[in-house]
């Protein structure tokens, strides 16, 4: 593709497509205009790809998800196509920037964090490997909520990523499908006939997905939801506007918000109609495509996988049991077993309030015949094993309990790390594993290199390129030969430039947009993630107040400068975790504008943290703190983004962090805190709290500050619940692994002293982090779940 050949088709689109005249088009139309030239280079291979899957019959995989957090896409696209550089020169021939079209994309964030930006990467990283495969979710139009700090606290405003036209989408309302509500189920001849009492249409939105140098891409599929009339006529006729438009308005409310609040009975059936929506839309969709060029549905699991991520989409199960069984006539015992044939399940959450459960009298209300299918597979559950106890029932206690339906109705359930994995099944699936031996397996997550090294860290991927050759980002594993380079000084003192380089960015970044100087020569210390109690955020603040504590008890003393960088938001919800944003935000004011602590110590939360934003925070990263109480984070990818850009972690036996010190070295990991065994152990001890606090004089004068009202000036007692919570209530054991903590970042600031060490130690945690490549995990998936293979 050569540069005029770019240049000329953005002029075109500009024109044509877009309809503005170069004289006067602004930023956002030379975007669309360079978004609709680059997709126009996607299309080849994506039909290509297509007509490949459909002439060899290949088996297909349809991973359903109800959160994809893409981020942004044009400056991928051009990566993957391996057009990055014909782009910017092209544009600069039109006098535009390329680098400035890319950052006024608005983020797709369509997800919430891990579980949704996991997603993402897999759909990449299929499309890299050529997996034939589709992603199904929902085209929200309003994405996660804009966060904003006011005085401190976090603001959530609606997102509205949709106000802007969508270049990479393909509308097609061709493909629609009925979506029923409600209603009654009646016998006819001895079969169910359901009749629902509402209906909306579930309409087609694609986008494309390329790989690495466009030799494959992938649909994803996202479904809007329309009104099956778009307004009452009669109504509108007599002057009665607003409840004319009823319908339309109430149709169109299950594809508007990402998580609506489910604290209230309407919250709670709306996510459970959102969910079945894209649910029941996908199952349609993959026996119409099915059909197309099959018989019937009888070898379905032959050429079919089903991934659920999480139990979300779990309703795809009964789903797929009602159409077999209602509409093709199949006998339920068979249609379970090519249910099952077709089904994975991957479980992203041991914390019981993250499990979903459904009061069977919301479930049989809305979904009147699938919950009698979910009570028909809870008995032959039980038929076939007499003696399975009640607790593994799918329902009780008069819920539906989504965890143990997703379990029976899949060939295989996986956690999302070892550890993980391991805790599923000698903890929440502990008696279902015993029915099923080696139905649980595990599949670690991974993170793309494309997105989050190439694209992200421009500076270190070159010079992997210059040191290693090129193609590395299609097969991770050659990192390794980045291992003899790290006894080369020449080659640490280029990886620390590339660092200090991404440091200044970030520091002139956070001045310009906090009014916040930071020195890019203090440690850069990173927690960026969604802000939960189990994330320990507050153990890192509190930390950070300990820290300016002692440099104020001892202010002519020797420091090792450090810029404490939080990121991430609360669920609009969550109370004790907007208490812990408005704690960092209160410790921020007080530590930045004391003279006498000067660059000594920084805090920066700049808002809204997004996959942009780790795109940028991250390789600047110099500590990556992974600090979750043991057993809680059942993966961690953010731990794994930052340890490829060569931070150094310090954090617990948890989640991923596990497998990640395993290949990094333990010598390059700074490991503190119990593990989970101790963790339960320790919980014991009702007095667990209170004994650490008393045998830790810095973590209990800095319950006193916060007591006192330091950091809370104008509200004294802002922070006493925090503090009573830490003596009463510490049920992520922050206390108890304080000690350990502060033991472990002293370690941290000696080896940040000695440079050549730190560079070492943090080119091999590049060099030796290729096993956590999305690629790998695909792969895993092909082999161990799918039974999929490679069409490429
Ligand atoms: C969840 C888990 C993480 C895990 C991801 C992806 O993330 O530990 O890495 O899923 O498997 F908590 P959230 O969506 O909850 O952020």
């Amino acid at each position: 593709m050569t540069q005029d050949n770019l240049r000329d088709d953005i002029l075109h689109h500009l024109k044509f497509t877009v309809g503005k005249d170069p004289g006067h088009a602004s930023s956002y139309d030379w975007r669309l205009a360079l978004s609709f030239a680059l997709r126009d280079r996607i299309v080849e291979p994506w039909f290509a790809s297509t007509r490949k899957t459909w002439k060899e019959d290949r088996k297909r995989v349809f991973y359903l998800s109800m959160e994809f957090l893409i981020g942004r896409i044009v400056e991928d696209a051009a990566i993957n196509l391996g057009l990055q550089d014909t782009a910017r020169a092209a544009l600069a021939e039109l006098g535009q920037d390329f680098d400035a079209l890319a950052d006024d994309e608005p983020d797709a964030a369509l997800g919430n964090g891990g579980l949704g930006r996991l997603a993402a990467c897999y759909m990449e990283s299929m499309a890299t490997i050529g997996c034939p495969g589709y992603g199904y979710g929902i085209r929200y139009e309003h994405g996660l909520f804009r966060q904003r700090f006011e005085a401190g606290r976090q603001v959530e405003t609606p997102e509205d990523w949709l106000t802007q036209r969508h270049p990479w989408e393909f509308e097609r309302p061709e493909c629609a499908y009925t979506i029923g509500f409600k209603g009654d189920v009646h016998e006819v001849d001895g079969r169910a006939v359901w009749t629902p009492g509402e209906t909306v249409i579930a309409s087609a939105y694609d986008m494309p997905v390329v790989g690495w140098q466009g030799r494959w891409a992938n649909t994803l599929r996202l479904w809007g939801a329309m009104p099956t009339t778009l307004f009452d006529l009669e109504r509108f006729n007599r002057g009665d506007f607003t409840a004319a438009a009823e319908p339309e308005t109430l149709a169109r409310t299950i594809s508007r918000v990402l998580y609506p609040d489910d604290t209230t009975y309407q919250g709670k059936e709306l996510r459970l109609k959102q969910e079945y929506f894209m649910a029941s839309a996908a199952i349609q969709d993959i026996l119409r495509r099915y059909l197309e060029s099959h018989e019937d549905l009888s070898q379905l699991d032959e050429h079919v996988a089903i991934q659920l991520n999480d139990t979300h989409p779990a309703l795809a199960g009964p789903e797929l049991i009602r159409l077999m069984v209602d509409e093709h006539a199949m006998e339920f015992d068979t249609a379970m077993r090519i249910a099952q044939g077709c089904l994975g399940y991957t479980n992203h959450t041991l914390l019981p309030e993250a499990l979903e459960r459904w009061s069977t009298w919301l479930m049989g209300t809305v979904l009147p015949r699938h919950m009698q299918i979910i009570e028909m597979i809870d008995a032959a559950h039980a038929t076939a094993h007499p003696d399975r106890p009640a607790s593994v029932a799918i329902v009780r206690g008069n819920e539906v309990h989504m965890g143990e339906l997703s379990f029976i109705m899949a060939h295989k359930v996986n956690g999302v790390s070892a550890l993980h994995s391991g805790l599923v099944k000698s903890t929440l699936f502990h008696e279902l594993d015993a029915l099923h031996p080696g139905r649980i397996i595990n599949v670690t997550n991974g993170i793309t290199p494309r997105r989050w090294l190439r694209l992200a860290n421009p500076g270190l991927a070159d010079l992997i390129s210059e040191t290693i050759g090129e193609g590395w980002e299609a097969d991770l594993d050659r990192l390794k030969g980045l291992e003899p380079h790290a006894d080369d000084a020449g080659f640490l003192d280029r990886f620390m430039a590339v660092k200090r380089a991404n440091k200044a960015a970030v520091s002139n970044w956070v001045s310009a947009t906090l009014g916040v100087t930071v020195s890019p020569d203090a440690m850069f210390d990173v927690q960026v993630k969604r802000i939960h109690e189990y994330k320990r955020q507050l153990m890192n603040v509190l930390e950070t107040i300990a820290q300016w504590h002692e440099i104020k008890k001892n202010p002519g003393g020797d420091f090792v400068p450090r810029v404490k960088v939080f990121g991430g938001k609360s669920a609009p919800g969550y109370a004790v975790a907007k208490e812990i944003i408005h704690l960092i935000n209160d410790v921020a004011r007080v530590v930045n504008n004391d003279p006498e602590i000067g660059d000594r110590l920084k805090v920066v939360y700049p808002p809204n943290y997004n996959v942009s934003m780790a795109e940028t925070l991250i390789p600047a990263a110099d500590l990556s703190e992974q600090i979750s109480t043991a057993g809680k984070e059942a993966s961690g990818t953010g731990n794994m983004k930052l340890s490829l850009n060569g931070a150094l972690t310090i954090g617990t036996l948890d989640g991923a962090n596990v497998e990640i010190r395993e290949h990094v070295g333990a010598e390059n990991f700074f490991l503190f805190g119990m593990t989970a065994e101790e963790v339960v152990q320790r919980r014991k001890n009702v007095n667990h709290a209170r004994m650490a606090i008393e045998a830790n004089d810095a973590l209990r004068d800095v319950l006193q500050l916060l007591a006192e009202g330091r950091f809370s000036p104008e509200q004294p007692d802002r922070y006493h619940g925090i503090v009573d919570r830490m003596w009463h209530h510490d049920h992520y054991l922050v206390a108890s692994d304080f000690a350990d903590y502060q033991r472990a970042q002293a370690e941290v600031d000696a080896a940040f002293l000695d440079r050549d060490r730190w560079a070492r130690m943090a080119a091999l945690n590049t060099a030796r982090m290729g096993f956590f490549s999305s690629d790998r995990s695909i792969r895993d998936y092909m082999r161990d779940v799918w039974g999929a293979e490679s069409a490429l």
